[in-house]
């Protein structure tokens, strides 16, 4: 039967994961656990590259998660199209093929397990965690509790709110299992953070504006990857300044772009870790369809045609990615 036809549970992401790892045992590592959740629930991980080479160890990466908010089921979907593309393609397609000998993908398909099992089972829409709050509220909106300009100032910030950042930075066990792994993980070129709606590629900062070398590269790289998806694949995304669209802090691609980036080059005796192209992507669909919540709730039958549209732009992305020095 046809994997995407439909949504998957968390249950069954974890067995099709450690099945990736089974059909192509020479391409896909699977890591159960990176770290645990509020629930206890694992937080697992995938690698895929080719085999062979230098065995590995200078090889770039390509670092690649979804399911950050729990209601955005058709990130978890696409990460899952990426996964099985790579693999698929693998000796057949010369441009995968070439890839993933000079690349390894890292994908953590389930960043927030007890959220998107509660989507399952109480309330479709919930973003957050689970956290218990301890006031009678749960959950922390994971992509606020990053350490970049993390803030619990300003409108919103209240624990019921659907964007609470938390306690205090990173006090969420999803965020620090991530950055962990992250920080373990070496000459990372690209990251993308798989969001949805509105058919967006955005990138750093979304606490604000500031003059920053990156910038006009970042946005180089994100205006070629949306106008080769229009040329390919007619659908229409939009490259953005995060901040330009509204602003937000304690998000993922600000510490990959900021405070993790300084951190790795703090920590690594090796010099000159390249800073990586990090970006928001926002699936479909698009905001104008006037679609209000019923955005997150794509039909399962979209799953493979955002599939197909996003493909190419992650593929490319990481051909960029390559020429990172
Ligand atoms: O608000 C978010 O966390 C992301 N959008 S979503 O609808 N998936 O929740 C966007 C994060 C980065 N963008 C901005 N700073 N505007
Ligand atoms: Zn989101």
């Amino acid at each position: 039967d046809d994997w995407f036809a439909e949504y998957h549970t968390y249950d069954d992401i974890v067995w099709w994961s450690g099945d990736l790892a089974a059909r192509f045992p020479h391409l896909v590592r699977f890591v159960p656990s990176i770290g645990r959740t509020h629930e206890g629930r694992d937080i697992p991980m995938l690698r895929i590259t080719a085999p062979g080479g230098d065995g590995g160890k200078e090889r770039k990466r390509v670092w690649l998660q979804s399911l950050q908010h729990a209601r955005e089921w058709i990130s978890g979907s696409t990460l899952q199209y990426i996964a099985e593309k790579l693999v698929g393609g693998y000796g057949k397609h010369s441009r995968v093929t070439r890839l993933l000998k000079q690349v390894e993908f890292v994908l953590v398909p389930v960043v927030n397990p007890d959220g998107y099992t509660y989507t399952w089972t109480t309330d479709r829409l919930w973003r957050k965690n689970r956290r218990d709050n301890g006031d009678g509220t749960f959950g922390v909106d994971l992509n606020r509790n990053w350490p970049d300009h993390w803030s619990s100032k300003g409108l919103w910030t209240q624990s019921s709110s659907v964007i609470y950042p938390g306690p205090s930075a990173a006090s969420e066990p999803e965020v620090q299992a991530l950055m962990q792994a992250y920080l373990k993980t070496p000459n990372v070129v690209a990251v993308v953070d798989i969001h949805s709606y509105s058919q967006l590629l955005l990138r750093p900062f979304g606490w604000g504006r500031t003059l920053d070398a990156g910038e006009r590269q970042y946005r180089e790289v994100a205006d070629q990857l949306v106008k080769d998806l229009a040329l390919a694949r007619g659908s229409r995304y939009t490259s953005e300044h995060a901040v330009d669209l509204y602003q937000a802090k304690g998000i993922a691609i600000d510490w990959w772009a900021g405070a993790g980036q300084q951190k790795r080059q703090a920590d690594s005796a090796r010099a000159g870790s390249t800073r990586p192209y990090a970006f928001t992507l926002e699936l479909s669909p698009k905001d104008d369809e006037e679609l209000g919540d019923s955005g997150f709730v794509l039909p399962p039958s979209a799953i493979r045609k955002v599939g197909e549209d996003v493909w190419p732009m992650i593929l490319h992305l990481a051909e960029i990615g390559l020429t990172q020095p």
